[in-house]
């Protein structure tokens, strides 16, 4: 019987150490590259998916690629955990808050030669001073996109305008909480960073009196409703307008005049990432300049990238509209990382007024 006993363990712990061996293996060979996957969550719309496959090729990894439409969905999709990603990109004040909240792991910048290629105008930003958990992917602003055939030759240059009564069921606006907060804020003369009490209320009730000129608030659709001329007017980010202005040329942008946000999204790699090698590969593979400048061009919004800016086309990279000079963003604002509470706050306003408008 003894003797039984002994065969089982010894079984056993042969067993074990041949599991314990074998995952070691596949260790090792996950650290080469060999067959692993990496997963990636970027917004909607914001690749060229013919570079995920060239990266797939070029580096035998797997790509597993979600997309999101908000930075706070983003956010809280990251905190649970359920998925782990590999890269994902958030803008600026996200970033701040997820390094507050150590939702991000250092990068490695040996391993980010194509790092050089950045402009120093999108480096080393208080959000993340020295680019230590974050690199820039694309960058722009806010602003109005308009048709001024179906405007009756109207043109639009303020945020103002946008309450004007002849808009009436004409508007469309992002979907993004600090974007629409922020536009009533600006149109007030506010800071869209400020966090007094009545100024919020104030930009909230002066919101409810939008409504009768906003026909919905959409996601990515709002590119194809505009260019299809289903709406004059929409409120978006500036390279939905490059791109749907592609399309229909009948279509302008306007950073309006009592000013707006500039943001920078940048990739970063969240503390859960199971591949920080792959990751690291990938966000070098990002940085390409030739890479950079396919992506651009695909998705049409701006590059940070000063090397991919010079293989885009004249009429794109000169276009003031899309690549605003320093002297332009410096009246921008960029988002604060408001804390915690107050963003929820900026959120719990915007969704009472998506009710309102219901
Ligand atoms: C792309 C959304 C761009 C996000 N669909 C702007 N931060």
């Amino acid at each position: 019987m003894k003797a039984l006993v002994r065969a089982f363990i010894l079984v056993f712990i042969i067993a074990f150490a041949f599991m314990f061996l074998s995952s070691r293996l596949n260790a090792t060979q996950d650290f080469a590259g060999g067959g692993k996957t990496l997963t990636i969550y970027n917004w909607g719309d914001y690749i060229d998916p013919q570079l995920i496959k060239k990266f797939e090729q070029q580096t035998g990894i797997q790509v597993i690629y979600q997309t999101f439409d908000s930075n706070e969905a983003m956010m809280t999709k990251i905190e649970q955990g359920g998925t782990t990603f590999d890269v994902a990109v958030p803008s600026d004040y996200t970033i701040s808050k997820m390094k507050e909240e150590h939702l991000l792991i250092p990068l490695d910048h040996s391993q980010l030669p194509n790092l050089k290629y950045i402009s120093p105008r999108f480096m080393n930003l208080s959000f993340d001073k020295g680019n230590k958990y974050s690199v820039p992917y694309f960058w722009g602003t806010v602003g109005i996109v308009y048709n001024a055939d179906m405007l009756g030759g109207k043109k639009i240059t303020s945020w103002n305008d946008l309450w004007d009564k002849d808009l009436k069921n004409q508007i469309l606006l992002v979907d993004g909480a600090r974007e629409v907060m922020g536009l009533s804020l600006n149109s007030l003369g506010y800071s869209l960073n400020d966090t007094n009490e009545a100024h919020l209320q104030q930009a909230k009730a002066k919101l409810n009196q939008l409504t009768p000129n906003v026909k919905a608030i959409v996601g990515d659709e709002i590119k194809m409703l505009l260019a299809n001329e289903e709406a004059a007017v929409g409120v978006v980010w500036s390279g939905d307008a490059a791109e749907i202005m592609s399309e229909n040329n009948k279509l302008n942008y306007v950073i309006p005049k009592e000013g707006s946000n500039l943001w920078f999204d940048n990739m970063v790699i969240p503390k859960t990432a199971k591949n920080v090698k792959g990751a690291h590969a990938f966000i070098n593979f990002m940085l390409d300049p030739k890479n950079a400048a396919q992506n651009a061009e695909y998705v049409g919004y701006s590059t940070p990238n000063e090397k991919a800016l010079k293989l885009l086309p004249k009429d794109v990279s000169t276009d003031k509209r899309f690549y605003p000079d320093k002297a332009t963003t410096d009246k921008l604002e960029v988002y604060d990382n408001l804390g915690k509470r107050m963003l929820a706050h900026y959120n719990e306003l915007f969704l009472e007024f998506k009710m309102h408008h219901k």
